[in-house]
């Protein structure tokens, strides 16, 4: 095996490097120096030692659809471009019935799982998505209901007057299977005072995913990046993660969100560079050395950043999608309808030279 650490002139990325080459974990500080000074292809190369560790060759996906159950929200992030108050003409909100809908399109189509998150609705509490969960389980047993962001469960448990471990649990027994990694944005107080003032704190967003994790529901969790915060911002967002994690292992998967500009009061800011993006899921990877997997959701970085991204770390490319979620195209991502046949995504795979795997949501081969 090559040496890599031999062509490393700098002495602290060389101490990195043997680190990551032996498999030791790296401290938060070596984590910023990553983000500081060491280049795009040394990057790829440790991440890729990493990945392979972990994952080998393969290269995951899904067959899933979305629905956005309503785009009404009591709170404002400034980076979002979803949400509109009530009354907006292009506000939305879904009955039971229309959502149930949505599930039966995909009746005939061998879809695994259902992907449920949206606004933070005034009037729905615990109980009236309860109901929602249990009628899809009703409609189709077999169907992996993901749903809902650590703010949306936040709003919906408290207004039922219930505490986050009885609302977890009895949205378990609705038939609640995971959660998302929406709303973690990035969990330095300073920075949530600035871009998400209302919404639930840091503290209360890994709460809940903490919880759900010793109630036996596995989540997800994800940082938006490329805005105001710092490398040492989003080191300390993952180690906050990487912390949890160490204590309950209920992380599936570790989601980097580039931020997309359009629509949204954070414009003035554009957006990070591709390389970036790269740069960013490398070191996720290396980091992030006990989160099995590293998504490149494809609807947000488009599918070719999402294809490189598979030799920086990645290891997902989430799922088939059917056009069915609004929340990028509406923020200026790459792709305004987001859909990829199970053919597009094993040969987007393929061509970058890794092996395809159909999974289900607990990462189990298909
Ligand atoms: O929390 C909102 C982000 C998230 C913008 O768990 C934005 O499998 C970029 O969490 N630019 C919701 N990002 C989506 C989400 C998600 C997506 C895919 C898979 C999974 C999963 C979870 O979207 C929000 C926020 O961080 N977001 N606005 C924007 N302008
Ligand atoms: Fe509401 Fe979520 Fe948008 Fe914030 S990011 S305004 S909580 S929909």
């Amino acid at each position: 095996m090559i040496n890599i650490t031999s062509y490393i002139e700098d002495i602290d990325l060389k101490k990195i490097a043997e680190k990551i080459q032996k498999n030791v974990r790296i401290s938060p500080s070596e984590g910023l120096l990553l983000f500081d000074k060491a280049e795009l292809p040394l990057l790829g190369i440790l991440s890729g030692l990493t990945r392979r560790r972990i994952n080998g060759n393969f290269a995951f996906y899904n067959r899933n659809f979305h629905i956005e159950p309503t785009n009404k929200c009591v709170y404002n992030c400034r980076f979002c471009s979803y949400h509109k108050p009530s009354g907006d003409p292009e506000s939305w909100e879904y009955s039971h019935e229309q959502m149930l809908d949505i599930v039966k399109r995909f009746d005939n189509k061998d879809v695994t799982e259902v992907h449920i998150v949206g606004g933070v609705h005034p009037s729905h509490d615990l109980f009236y998505y309860g109901e929602l969960l249990r009628k899809i389980k009703q409609h189709r047993p077999s169907l992996h209901i993901k749903a809902f962001s650590a703010i949306e469960l936040d709003y919906m448990i408290s207004k039922a007057g219930l505490t986050i471990e009885e609302g977890l649990s009895q949205l378990k027994d609705y038939g609640l299977d995971s959660i998302p990694g929406g709303g973690a944005e990035i969990f330095s107080e300073e920075l949530r005072k600035n871009i998400c003032d209302e919404k639930s704190s840091s503290e209360m967003w890994l709460t809940i995913h903490e919880t759900s994790h010793r109630l036996g529901i596995p989540s997800n969790a994800t940082i938006l990046y490329g805005h105001i915060e710092t490398f040492a911002d989003r080191i300390d967002h993952m180690e906050r993660l990487r912390t949890l994690q160490d204590r309950t292992g209920g992380f599936n998967a570790f989601i980097p969100l580039k931020y997309k500009k359009e629509n949204n009061s954070m414009a003035y800011l554009g957006e990070v560079s591709i390389v970036e993006d790269l740069r960013n899921y490398a070191v996720s990877r290396i980091f992030l050395d006990n989160i099995s997997h590293i998504k490149a959701y494809w609807p947000m970085i488009g599918k070719e950043t999402a294809q490189l991204s598979l030799s920086f770390g990645a290891d997902d490319l989430d799922g088939t999608i059917d056009d069915t979620t609004r929340i990028y195209s509406m923020a200026g991502a790459e792709e305004k309808n987001p859909s990829m046949t199970t053919d597009e995504i094993r040969s987007l795979i393929s061509e970058a030279g890794f092996e395809p795997v159909e999974r289900d949501s607990l990462y189990n081969r298909i």
